[in-house]
C-alpha cells in the first residue's frame, strides 16, 4: 500500500467534511428536496411504496424546466462531427413530453420495455427521459452489441419496443424482429419496410409540448441494464425512480457537481455510468450533461474539455491510459482552465495513471466504486477527503461498507475478503429481471449485499479493491492472493504497460496455483526472451518467496469490456481451452 497522501480540497466541496456528515446523516435529508416528500411519503416509511407517487422527471427536467430563472440553461449539449446540438431545460422538456405522446400513440403504457438500441446520439435522451414520464421501462443496448448479445436481451426483455437506425435492425433476427410490435427507426431512409417497422424523423415534434408525468409508486422501474458479460447469461438489473435521492446526493459529493458545472460523463449511455450519472444524475441538479458522440481521440478528448469548458470530467482508466500513451506534451497545447473535478470509475486507476492525470491536467483523480447492482455511486474519494493513491476511497454518507469472509463474518482492517454493503440504501437494484433466485443470491440473512468484489480496509476506513472473487489466486498454504497484487508488481517495471495474472490450477501435488502473467510493453520496448526473462527475475525479487509466476506472454493488447475492465476469464478460458474465451460484452 502507497502510503502517499494527496491533500484534501475541504474548503471548495460541495461536501465540507466526511467526519462531520456522517454521523448525522440520513437519506430523509435529501429526501425533502423533492415535492413528493411529505411525512407520509418518504419511501422508507411505507413498506409497501404504495403511497408514494413520484416521477423522476418531475424533480429533474420539468422542475427546471418550470423554474424562470433556470429555464434557459443548458440540459443537454451534443457534440459529433463538430455539430453542436444544444437544448435547454425548457427545450429537453418539450423534446420529453412530445416523444412520450409519441410512444402512448403507438400504446406504450407504464411497465413495457423500450430496448434502445442506438449510438451515443440526442434521441437516446429524448427516449430516455419519455419513457421515465409515462413509466416505459427504458432498456439501453450498446450499439456494437454482437447479433447474440442482443437476442439474449430481446428474448428476455420480451420488449414492446426497439429504438433504433436502419443500419443496426439488420442486427436483430427475423423471428425476433416480427415478434416485436414497434421498430422505430430514427432516420431513413429504410428500403423494404416491414409492417412493425416506422422511420419516426419528424413525428415527435407533430406531438403536443406538455405531457404529464405519470404519477408512479417510488419502485416502479425506470430503467433495465445489463450488467457486463461473465459466462453465464446477463443480468437484467432493475432500477427504480426512487433512487433519484441516490443519484442527486452523489452527484452533489462525489461528482461536486454545482450549479454552473458542465458535467462530462464519457461513458457510453448503454452503461450504467452513462445512464445515471450522464443524464439523471446532472438533470436532477439542473446542470449541463455534454455528450460527446465521436469516438476517442487523444486530441478530440483535449478538444472537447477545452472548447465545451467542462468543469466536472468522470472518466475511466481505459481513456486516462489511452490519453497518457498520446504523450505527455499534448496537454500542455489547450486550456484546461474549466476543469477544475476529475473523477473515475469502472476499473482500478493505478497510481501511474493517477499522477498523470494531476501531473498533466492539474486535477488529481478521484477514483469512484459502485456497479449496475447498486445503482449509484457506493465508495469514493470524496474532495473533502486526502486521496490515497490506490485506494477507491470511503464509503459514502449514507452507505455502511464491510469486508466480510466465505461465512459472512467481519475482517479485521487489512484482511482480504468480499465487499459488502449494508441494504438497504436508495440506489439498490430492486431485482434481476426475471430472475428472483439469482436476485436473492447477492444478499446474507443479516442484510448485507455482496458485490462479488474482493477488497480490503486499512484502518483510516479506505477500501482498496482487489479483483472479483472468482479471480483469487492460491498460493502457498492456505494463502490466497488478489491477482491485482501480482500486476501491481508487474507494472512497477519500466517495459510493463499493463497485466494480467491468471491461474491454470493446481500444480500437480503442490496445492499452489500455476500462474501465468499476460502483459502488454510501453512504447518503445521489444518484445524478447532476454526481457521475458528480465521481467520474471523481476518478480521474483520483488514477490513473496510462495508467489511464483510460471509464464509470462506477451499480448499487444489485453481482453476489456466495453468499459474498459479486464477480462481475466476470457485469458483463463482461452488458456484451458474452455467455454468463456468468446467476446461477450468485449470492445472489440
Ligand atoms: C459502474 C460500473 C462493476 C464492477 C465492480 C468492480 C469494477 C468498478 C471500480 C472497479 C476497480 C474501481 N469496478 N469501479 N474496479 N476500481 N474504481 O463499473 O458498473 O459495469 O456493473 O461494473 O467494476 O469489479 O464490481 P459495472
Amino acid at each position: 500500500m502507497i502510503r502517499a497522501r494527496i491533500p484534501a480540497r475541504k474548503n471548495s466541496a460541495n461536501l465540507k467534511s466526511y467526519e462531520k456528515t456522517c454521523p448525522y446523516f440520513s437519506w430523509e435529508d435529501i429526501e425533502k428536496e423533492f415535492s413528493w416528500y411529505g411525512p407520509d411519503h418518504s419511501p422508507d416509511h411505507s413498506p409497501d411504496h404504495s403511497s408514494n407517487r413520484m416521477n423522476i422527471m418531475t424533480e429533474s427536467i420539468d422542475r427546471w424546466a418550470e423554474d424562470p430563472d433556470r429555464c434557459a440553461h443548458d440540459a443537454l449539449v451534443f457534440s459529433k462531427g463538430g455539430q453542436v446540438q444544444t437544448y435547454s431545460y425548457q427545450q429537453m422538456k418539450i423534446k420529453s413530453c412530445q416523444w412520450a405522446g409519441l410512444l402512448t400513440e403507438y400504446g406504450f403504457n407504464a411497465g413495457d420495455r423500450l430496448i434502445v438500441l442506438l449510438p451515443p446520439c440526442p434521441e437516446i435522451f429524448f427516449a430516455m427521459s419519455a419513457c421515465a414520464r409515462i413509466g416505459v421501462i427504458f432498456c439501453p443496448v450498446f450499439s456494437s452489441s454482437s447479433f447474440y448479445e442482443l437476442e439474449i436481451r430481446l428474448e428476455s426483455t420480451s420488449p414492446r419496443g426497439i429504438l433504433t437506425l436502419p443500419d443496426l435492425v439488420e442486427k436483430i433476427s427475423y423471428e425476433f424482429a416480427g415478434q416485436i410490435s414497434h421498430i422505430f427507426l430514427t432516420q431513413g431512409p429504410a428500403p423494404g419496410l416491414f409492417p412493425n417497422e416506422v422511420v419516426i424523423a419528424g413525428m415527435p415534434e407533430q406531438m403536443p409540448p406538455e405531457f404529464e408525468p405519470e404519477m408512479l409508486s417510488g419502485d416502479a422501474p425506470l430503467y433495465l441494464i445489463y450488467t457486463s458479460g461473465s459466462t453465464r447469461p446477463p443480468k437484467g438489473v432493475i432500477h427504480t425512480h426512487q433512487e433519484m435521492t441516490g443519484m442527486l446526493a452523489s452527484a452533489r459529493w462525489v461528482l461536486d457537481v454545482k450549479p454552473n458545472t458542465v458535467l462530462w460523463t464519457d461513458a457510453d449511455p448503454a452503461w450504467v455510468t452513462g445512464t445515471v450519472y450522464g443524464a439523471f444524475a446532472p438533470w436532477l441538479c439542473g446542470v449541463t450533461a455534454f455528450v460527446q458522440g465521436d469516438p476517442f481521440t487523444a486530441a478530440n478528448w483535449y478538444w472537447t474539455l477545452e472548447k465545451f469548458k467542462i468543469s466536472v470530467w468522470y472518466t475511466t482508466p481505459k481513456i486516462i491510459r489511452d490519453l497518457m500513451e498520446a504523450g505527455d506534451d499534448l496537454p500542455s497545447r489547450y486550456d484546461l482552465s474549466a476543469l477544475r473535478h476529475v473523477t473515475s470509475v469502472g476499473a482500478p486507476l493505478i497510481p501511474e495513471l493517477l499522477y498523470w492525470v494531476g501531473d498533466h491536467l492539474r486535477c488529481y483523480p478521484h477514483d469512484t466504486w459502485w456497479m449496475t447492482e447498486t445503482g449509484i455511486i457506493c465508495i469514493a474519494n470524496l474532495a473533502c477527503n486526502d486521496i490515497k493513491p490506490g485506494s477507491i476511497g470511503k464509503p459514502l454518507p449514507g452507505i455502511k461498507a464491510a469486508i466480510l469472509d466465505e461465512n459472512g463474518k467481519h475482517l479485521p482492517a487489512l484482511s482480504l475478503g468480499e465487499l459488502a454493503l449494508k441494504c438497504p440504501w436508495p440506489g439498490l437494484t430492486v431485482g434481476l429481471w426475471q430472475d428472483n433466485d439469482r436476485f436473492q443470491r447477492y444478499f446474507t440473512d443479516d442484510g448485507w449485499f455482496l458485490t462479488g468484489d474482493i477488497a480490503l480496509e486499512d484502518e483510516e476506513g479506505y477500501f482498496y479493491h482487489q479483483g472479483r472473487n472468482d479471480d483469487l489466486l492460491k498460493a502457498g498454504g492456505d494463502k490466497v492472493i488478489g491477482p491485482f497484487e501480482i500486476e501491481q508488481v508487474l507494472c512497477v517495471h519500466p517495459a510493463v504497460a499493463e497485466a494480467a495474472v491468471i491461474s491454470k490450477g493446481s500444480e500437480p501435488g503442490k496445492g499452489i496455483s500455476y500462474l501465468k502473467a499476460f502483459i502488454t510493453l510501453k512504447k518503445g520496448y521489444i518484445q524478447s526472451t532476454r526481457l521475458n526473462y528480465e521481467i520474471k527475475t523481476f518478480l521474483k525479487g520483488n514477490l513473496a518467496p510462495d508467489i511464483v509466476i510460471r509464464e509470462i506472454i506477451f499480448l499487444d493488447k489485453l481482453p476489456k469490456t466495453r468499459s474498459g475492465k479486464l477480462l481475466r476469464r476470457v485469458l483463463r478460458a482461452r488458456e484451458l481451452g474452455i467455454p468463456g474465451g468468446e467476446s461477450l460484452n468485449m470492445q472489440d
